[in-house]
């Protein structure tokens, strides 16, 4: 479906929602197509390009009113390779904490990363001459919602701090090729950093403002506090959610995996959101008692992942082994879903633990 491998873990249909396993994210530093998750609110667009323009409104001197061929021909083309994280990654750790009824029980497979091109929306932002006035940059699509009642169209903000910056891009292509329905053709918005709510897919619309958006999923993509009730927010009800959360995953060996006794490698991701980078990943082979600091790969720019790798020898019998990331701030995960359970299950970034049994 939609292009996908077969071994796509698939939550629905429609929406259709969907993560490699976590192996399949193992050692590739590009995702490819096939593998890059999906995360939809509503059906996947099927949009006439010839047809499609971008509106560019709001609190600007010019409207514009921009085909793809415009795009292209009166802005510079510019490539960033960045992670794309859902917030509601490693959902599942904190279900078995504590239920959430009603949300994808996400792994750790929602963060996929490509080398995204397009326009970078400073660049169109300029060219509409932002007012001063503009404190967020909305972005609106046409997919309409069932998740709420009633039904809500897809839409979010960014501070225009984070909008202006030459990272942010409208793009039409990932890893070289043009961009699939499922992400968003023929143009969404990349925000390399934050979380993956507010790359806007099938993008409409571009509007300058002097508030956030008052979209549904801007608010809903919030951490509230424990006592909440997930179904009933508002702005100011919790913390609305931007940069990514320092975080990491095993993705190697898998979970409940059995395994011969003696050397294992165990690999993985790390990710330091907005323009924080990893700088370092200790990973455990018994529980926590020892730790190693694994070798990790030095960050190709703030916007991505870094893998890491650790090898130990493993004794028969059964093990947990657990990974976390410290950050360039020399900030470091919390130890657990406890921590940071919130009751719509977003910003995971507890230690990663696979349970594995070790046979001789
Ligand atoms: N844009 C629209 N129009 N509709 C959506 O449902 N989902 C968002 C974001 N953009 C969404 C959207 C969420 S929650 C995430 S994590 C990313 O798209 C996922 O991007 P992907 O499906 O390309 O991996
Ligand atoms: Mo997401």
């Amino acid at each position: 479906m939609w292009d996908k491998r077969g071994d796509m873990v698939v939550y629905g249909t429609e929406p259709y929602n969907a993560e490699p396993p976590p192996g399949a994210l193992a050692g590739q530093f590009l995702t490819r197509l096939d593998t890059f998750y999906a995360r939809n609110h509503g059906p996947i667009q099927q949009i006439d390009a010839a047809g499609w323009r971008l509106r560019v409104d709001g609190l600007v001197d010019r409207t514009l009113e921009l085909s793809l061929e415009e795009l292209r021909r009166r802005f510079p083309e510019r490539k960033v390779v960045a992670t794309l994280q859902c917030a509601g990654n490693r959902r599942a750790d904190l279900q078995e904490f504590h239920v959430i009824p009603g949300e994808v029980p996400w792994g750790p497979g929602t963060t996929s990363t490509a080398s995204w091109s397009g326009v970078s929306l400073a660049d169109v932002l300029a060219e509409a001459g932002l007012q001063v006035r503009a404190a967020h940059i909305a972005f609106a699509s046409t997919d309409v919602s069932q998740e709420a009642d009633p039904p809500q169209p897809y839409g979010g903000s960014i501070p225009v701090a984070k909008a202006t910056s030459s990272e942010v891009l409208l793009a039409w292509a990932m890893n070289g090729q043009a961009l699939p329905a499922a992400h968003g053709a023929p143009l969404r918005v990349v925000v390399p950093g934050w979380i993956g709510a507010r790359s806007v897919k099938w993008l409409q619309r571009v509007t300058a403002q002097a508030e956030p958006s008052d979209n549904y999923f801007q608010t809903a993509y919030s951490v509230l506090p424990p006592e909440a009730d997930p179904h009933k927010f508002g702005p100011g009800d919790g913390i609305i959610l931007g940069p990514v959360a320092l975080n990491c995953a095993i993705l190697r060996p898998d979970k409940d995996a059995r395994l011969p006794a003696g050397a294992t490698e165990v690999t993985g991701y790390a990710f330091a959101g907005d323009d924080r980078t990893v700088a370092r990943v200790d990973v455990s082979p018994d529980g926590g008692s020892t730790w190693i600091q694994a070798g990790l790969d030095a960050p190709e720019s703030p916007w991505t992942w870094q893998h890491w790798r650790a090898t130990f020898t493993l004794p028969a019998g059964e093990r947990e082994l657990i990974a976390r990331a410290w950050d360039s701030t020399s900030a470091v995960q919390p130890e657990s879903p406890a921590t940071v359970w919130n009751p719509k299950g977003y910003a995971n970034n507890s230690w990663a633990r696979v349970h594995v049994t070790c046979h001789p």
